[in-house]
């Protein structure tokens, strides 16, 4: 069975612990667990991931490629946390493995301080959701499988 894979950046590993009133009270553990039933009603596996550093996530988009071009893999479900606006290199990982990408963002980033409102990934993204909380990942799997 194929899976998707749910890439965290950074600090996303504090979710439920910190700042309800902007991420939300569930913790990844949580966010897991809802997308796991959506993913198996697609015929996919899930595997999520959190890392606070930025080569970490580029290796993880290196290997999604490789097996997007394997056929074990379906695509990715992306958030980059604060690597969103600063991170050439995500952007250039995501571009040069030509692995497709949904970028999801609790918060909406757009409502939030001017230095979020850009994003490197968003251009080599094929889709962005932003602003709807935990059930943004659960789109973002289901956008995976749209044409
Ligand atoms: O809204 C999102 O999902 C973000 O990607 C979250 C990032 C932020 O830098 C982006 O601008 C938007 C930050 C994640 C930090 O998560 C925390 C959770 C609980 C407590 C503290 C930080």
């Amino acid at each position: 069975m194929p899976a998707v894979l749910v890439l965290n950046g950074p600090n996303l590993n504090l979710l439920g612990t910190r700042e309800p009133e902007v991420y939300g009270s569930q913790t990844l553990a949580d966010i897991q667990a809802r997308c796991e039933p959506v993913a198996a009603a697609l015929g996919w596996t899930l595997e999520m991931r959190q890392t606070n550093h930025e080569g970490v996530l580029v290796d993880w988009l290196h290997e999604a490629g490789a097996r997007v071009r394997a056929g074990s893999v379906v695509g990715v479900v992306l958030n980059p946390g604060a690597y969103t606006h600063t991170s050439v290199a995500i952007r250039d990982a995501i571009d040069g493995a030509q692995v497709p990408v949904i970028e999801v963002h609790l918060s909406n980033v757009h409502a939030r301080e001017s230095f979020r409102h850009h994003s490197y990934v968003s251009p080599v993204a094929r889709g962005v959701i932003v602003g709807l909380g935990a059930r943004g990942y659960e789109l973002a799997i289901q956008a995976l499988a749209l044409d």
